[in-house]
């Protein structure tokens, strides 16, 4: 039987385990990427690995969430980066350089290899043919000191694309599609995986947006063949020295497979307040907005901004509205400005940004009370935009800009004849902003300011765990729900004691205090725990207030691991409906917690005291798992070792 292109790089790198379904493998990480919202953890981690220097064949760190400097904590961040780089090894990406995902793309995703990120999108570098997997951060410190990254063997789905785009419609609309047809936990376990001929006419840069927002399916990583789309990319970045052809075999079997005809595509809109509450944009057509911003890692290449601003080019932002755009590299924004088309949105009043991920993080540019904002980034949770009441839909460049000029939801199709792009024979390639490695790195100090806190450290797991439900969640519970983003927390990144004060803040702001006041306890979730983000201050900042064990119906994978890796333990009901059993502040008792994992028990028994009802839960961490959580995490369980 032939091989999909996802398992012939798997079988390429795999060090452990048999690429069984749902086996525990691990594979070889050729490349590391860190941002900086999630690095300074990674980095702190890593210096207690004691490794002097990466062991990956490149390895970049980015700063490109924490940018909005309004003390000292984020410039302290960014010092701290650099000279962690330059210490270890790293090339490093100076603030202003742009958004990882789109400048990791642009200049060091190679088909083929193995990518790990702490950033769920980091499987953006799909779309040049390469696996990239998001995780943690200590999961990428791991892989940077050499350790391979483990996962279960996902399965595969063939997303097959036929036909053609038409005008006004694009990338965006084709994963808005995915997202309508699978859901935000569609993807869960899987690869997907783009074929047919369909793809032959998407750009690099199209097939960028596809796969980046496949971390909103919940999926391990999506990917692209590598062929000569690719190679012309590749090419045109001055790298075709890095291309290699990479296509499934014409046998090649999928567990699961979809089909899009591209040519009946219509445009399409993710409504509030998830990325799958996806419609045709006629279903909302004349709803009037607020704001519009166009940029983040899923849409701000040099063709998505070159259609913005031909569809601007001569007109004026409609009165009610403000339009915000922030490029998503330099290099992008560098064209821009010397081909003319920057003029072009600056002469219709849109207010230009930097390049870095800004408002899609919540830093900068939250909207009006109950405004609606039309957004092509990936994420439209609810508070995600720092303004809790904001009404956020999700489209691609052609619909946001038709909103930006009409005031209201407009099918792009009502502007006309589309903007034509051509790719660029040539990107243009200056790399200045990236400061490569250094051999002799013994004279070089490592920055720490005030803002960097040393890691907090767990201890091993209780025999028994005892304590109170402090929270009891619903379905589709994110990360943004666990630890909120935005301008006002992110410059805690650094400082979990300060960080964990907002822990559940946009879901139940008493929560740090309870959790304190109760001596730490379990938490209580339904479906798909975790989606999102893979900041593992998810994680860290809850076992810094107490959290043992989080108990719930099925966990998104980041999270999962995450949990895991901080010596949380992750317990799934056995009984979904058992979940009406539980309730909040209720007394509950795991008794033989540490001693069944020990004797490789898969089921435990909960005692409701409060209720007097008892739960079967049931754990599937795998023996390597197994000792994480008895160790407290993976960091007890490698200075265990050494
Ligand atoms: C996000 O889009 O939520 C982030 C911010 O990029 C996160 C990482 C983080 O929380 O730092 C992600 O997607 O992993
Ligand atoms: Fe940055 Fe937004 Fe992309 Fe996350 S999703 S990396 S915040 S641009």
């Amino acid at each position: 039987m032939g091989l999909n292109i996802a398992k012939k790089i798997i079988k390429e790198h795999l060090v452990e385990g048999d690429m069984l379904p749902d086996e525990e493998i691990a594979i070889k990480i050729d490349h590391t990427l860190t941002q900086d919202a999630t690095g300074t953890m990674a980095y702190l981690q890593f210096e207690a690995m004691d490794i002097p220097r990466v062991k990956t064949k490149r390895s970049m760190s980015y700063v490109d969430h924490n940018t909005l400097q309004t003390g000292f904590e984020n410039a302290d961040d960014h010092a701290y980066l650099q000279s962690v780089a330059a210490k270890h090894g790293l090339y490093f990406s100076r603030p202003g350089n742009g958004i990882c995902h789109q400048v990791q793309f642009e200049r060091f995703d190679v088909p083929g290899d193995t990518l790990l990120g702490s950033d769920s999108h980091t499987p953006t570098a799909g779309g040049l043919g390469m696996l990239a997997i998001g995780a943690g951060g200590l999961d990428v410190a791991a892989a940077m000191a050499g350790a391979p990254f483990y996962m279960p063997m996902p399965k595969t789905t063939l997303i097959k694309l036929s036909g053609k785009l038409q005008p006004w419609v694009s990338a965006k609309d084709v994963i808005l599609e995915v997202l309508r047809i699978l859901t935000v936990k569609g993807g869960v376990g899987k690869i997907m995986e783009y074929g047919g001929e369909g793809i032959a006419s998407l750009s690099a840069t199209d097939r960028a947006t596809i796969t980046n927002m496949g971390a909103e399916l919940g999926a391990t990583t999506s990917i692209f063949p590598s062929d000569e789309v690719t190679r012309q990319f590749m090419a045109s970045q001055g790298r075709e020295n890095e291309w290699k052809k990479l296509k499934a075999d014409p046998d090649a079997e999928y567990d699961e497979t979809i089909e899009i005809n591209l040519n009946t595509l219509d445009p399409m809109i993710a409504q509030p307040h998830m990325p799958d509450n996806v419609v045709k944009v006629s279903e909302v057509a004349g709803t009037k907005i607020d704001q519009v911003a166009i940029g983040s890692c899923t849409n701000s290449s040099l063709r998505d901004l070159m259609v913005v601003a031909g569809a601007l080019k001569g007109k004026t932002v409609h009165p009610t509205v403000s339009l915000c755009i922030s490029p998503g590299s330099k290099q992008v924004f560098e064209m821009i400005a010397r081909n003319g088309a920057l003029a072009d949105l600056i002469a219709s009043g849109a207010r230009i940004l930097e390049s870095a991920c800004g408002p899609c993080i919540g830093m900068g540019q939250s909207p009006k009370t109950n405004a609606v904002s039309i957004r092509t980034f990936n994420r439209n949770f609810e508070g995600r935009s720092g303004t809790n009441s904001a009404q956020v839909f999700l489209a691609g460049p052609e619909v946001a800009v038709a909103a930006a000029i009409f005031g209201e939801i407009t099918d792009p199709r009502k502007l006309g004849t589309a903007i034509s792009f051509n790719v660029p024979e040539k990107y243009l390639v200056d790399d200045n902003m990236i400061i490569p490695p250094v051999e002799n790195t013994d004279n070089i100090e490592v920055i720490r300011g005030p803002n960097i806190k040393p890691l907090p450290q767990n201890s091993e797991l209780p025999e028994a765990i005892t304590g109170k439900i402090l929270l009891k969640v619903g379905n589709n519970i994110t990360t943004d729900h666990i630890m909120p983003a935005g301008a006002k927390v992110l410059p805690l990144r650094s400082n979990i004691p300060a960080i964990s004060e907002h822990v559940f803040a946009p879901i139940d702001p008493e929560f740090p205090k309870r959790a304190k006041e109760c001596g730490g306890g379990l938490i209580l979730g339904g479906e798909n725990y975790g989606q999102g983000s893979s900041r593992e201050h998810a994680a860290l900042a809850p076992m810094y207030l107490g959290v043992k064990a989080v108990i719930c119906k099925s966990f998104a994978r980041i999270h999962r691991q995450n949990l895991i890796n901080f010596g949380i333990f992750p317990l799934k009901l056995a009984n979904p409906a058992d979940y009406d059993k539980i309730n909040q502040m209720d007394e509950v008792q795991i008794p033989n917690a540490a001693s069944a994992l020990k004797i490789g028990e898969t089921t435990l028994e909960l005692i409701n005291k409060t209720s007097g009802a008892t739960i079967q839960l049931a754990h599937d961490l795998s023996a390597r798992e197994v000792k994480i959580a008895l160790a407290g995490g993976r960091l007890n369980e490698i200075r265990s070792k050494s």
